[in-house]
């Protein structure tokens, strides 16, 4: 790899690819990781590569349902792993949340890898290595999980996700909140709560709701996640990118 300059107009964008790209040469990302990422970033390049203020909105109501929760649980992916594994861990902490590896593109020697990158990373316990349940309604190896972990989990948060888990968790009762830079994938239509954000963006947004968050009321938190209005806040989302190619046009 050529050393990229941090004076490049791309530098952030450029230094994230290579990170992927390591990450797959290592196992941790699956080869179609890198597809996804590509579509990612386009979005993203649409929103102005920034927070914006409902997805911002959206991180604050997540904290509140992850706060409120008797078993919250992170799941981890290639990508998730690879871009956010430091941000997950600690947020982990601060919630307190368990971690799960869940894979679309599921080997037991990914799963061991990924496991083995949050620990070195500072992570204790990580589920997703030994499943014991399976989500139901899925076909492929998605479904795998542990008891433990998101089987029996409230609140799941799904970072980076590929579609149809995300209503299949939606069906078994649980709050799932997607972090998608799509606003119009399946996840995070189908989503409780979808913040439309990158990863490496938007987990420190949450932590940050969290650490805000914490002296308030069970009872407050609980009704900024009942009133809370997905579809209201994913057209804002829509309205503000419409918005923003109109006066770029
Ligand atoms: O590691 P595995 O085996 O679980 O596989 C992970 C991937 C990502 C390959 C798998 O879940 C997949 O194929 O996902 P999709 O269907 O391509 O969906 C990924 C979604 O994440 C898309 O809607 C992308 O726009 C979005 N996305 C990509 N990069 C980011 C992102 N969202 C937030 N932050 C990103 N950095």
């Amino acid at each position: 790899m050529r050393p990229i300059h941090s004076s490049h107009p791309r530098y952030v964008s450029l230094v994230t690819r290579e990170k992927l790209s390591k990450a797959m040469k290592q196992g941790i990302v699956h080869e179609t990781g890198l597809i996804a990422h590509g579509r990612g970033e386009a979005f993203d390049y649409l929103l102005g590569e920034t927070t914006i203020p409902e997805a911002d909105a959206a991180a604050k109501i997540a904290a509140a349902a992850l706060l409120c929760a008797r078993n919250p649980v992170i799941s981890i992916n290639g990508n998730v792993a690879a871009l956010a594994a430091e941000t997950c861990i600690q947020l982990a902490g601060h919630i307190p949340a368990k971690l799960e590896v869940n894979l679309f593109h599921r080997t037991r020697e990914r799963v061991k890898k990924i496991v083995a990158l949050l620990r070195k990373n500072g992570a204790k316990t990580v589920y997703g290595v030994n499943p014991t349940a399976k989500i139901p309604g899925l076909a492929h190896d998605r479904a795998l999980c542990e008891k433990e972990g998101i089987y029996s989990a409230d609140v799941v948060l799904v970072p980076l996700e590929d579609g149809d888990r995300c209503q299949a968790l939606r069906d078994m009762g649980k709050t799932v909140i997607a972090i998608d830079l799509n606003p119009l994938s399946r996840t995070a239509q189908a989503a409780t709560i979808t913040i439309v954000d990158n990863v490496t963006r938007a987990v420190p947004r949450i932590d940050h709701w969290v650490q805000e968050l914490k002296g308030v009321r069970q009872s407050e938190l609980e009704k900024l996640v009942r009133t809370w209005d997905n579809g209201k806040n994913l057209g804002m989302v829509l309205a503000f990118l419409s918005k923003r190619l109109n006066s770029l046009s």
